[in-house]
């Protein structure tokens, strides 16, 4: 069967890994698969918006390195807000390192990642010794790995070859790696989570090098499970019109897909 035709309830049923589940159950729930990317560099900014915008997302994305005025105690503030508005947290830490490396960068630093990202993500580069080293830390805590399998910056250099190879080390690890950061469904395995950024409904592109789909092509052409959005929503005069319209634009696409 064509699982891309299955609906995140039916896929929450059938998974038996715990972080999937929890994340197909409350994208159902809440009838959302807007992941906000909160590219934002201040701890006030971010938990204003995430208070926002969280009864319209399933998962907040940080990066956590570009907050000028980081403290731990604003992890805790998160989490506080992540239960409130039941979403998922994802540090897109983009781990690149070798096993004994990324055990630190994931576990300790003034960051201590693993203690309130639920979610985080590394490229496949150094070869599995990377899943290794973060499932030493993640997984006792329940936590679970997207791995970059595609990206959507222009003339990147991920080869076919290496996208191959990365689907074949998520196969082999998945008591930890949950899905892929992707521009297209890569598996027929329906427990994987495709997670797509480079999405826009305004703009193609940026000045950067990065590339845009609607959540049209993103969910219903090419596949993806959830829709990454940063500068479109939180750059936007108003956040929680533009975060409803993402949502509502991203759901219908899953509702057309799943109904054919
Ligand atoms: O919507 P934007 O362009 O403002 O933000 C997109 C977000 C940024 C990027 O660091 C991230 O998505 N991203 C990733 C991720 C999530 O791993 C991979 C990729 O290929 N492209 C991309 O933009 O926070």
């Amino acid at each position: 069967m064509d699982y891309s035709k299955q609906t995140y309830q039916e896929r929450a049923e059938q998974t038996p890994n715990a972080l999937t589940k929890r994340l197909f159950s409350l994208m159902a729930e809440k009838k959302t698969n807007l992941c906000l990317s909160i590219d934002v560099t201040t701890v006030k900014e971010i938990l204003a918006l995430a208070d926002k915008l969280g009864p319209y997302i399933c998962v907040l994305k940080t990066h956590v390195d570009i907050i000028e005025d980081f403290t731990y105690s604003f992890t805790q503030s998160l989490l506080e807000l992540a239960i409130k508005h039941n979403f998922l947290i994802f540090e897109d830490r983009k781990f690149a390192d070798i096993g004994n490396t990324v055990k630190s960068q994931y576990g300790g630093g003034i960051y201590r990642i693993a203690d309130w990202a639920s979610i985080t993500n590394c490229h496949t580069l150094p070869g599995p010794g990377i899943i290794d080293g973060l499932r030493s830390i993640g997984k006792s805590r329940g936590n679970g790995l997207l791995l970059l399998a595609e990206m959507s910056s222009a003339d990147n250099l991920f080869s076919s070859e290496y996208t191959h190879k990365t689907v074949a080390l998520a196969l082999e690890n998945r008591d930890f790696v949950f899905g892929f950061i992707s521009q297209h469904k890569l598996t027929d395995k329906a427990d994987f989570v495709y997670m797509t950024p480079g999405v826009n409904l305004s703009t193609n592109s940026d000045s950067l090098g990065q590339t845009y789909n609607t959540p049209e092509t993103a969910v219903g052409v090419n596949g993806a499970d959830v829709i990454i959005v940063g500068r479109a929503i939180y750059n936007s005069p108003d956040p929680v019109s533009c975060a409803v319209k993402y949502r509502n634009a991203g759901w219908n696409a899953y509702s057309l897909r799943t109904s054919r």
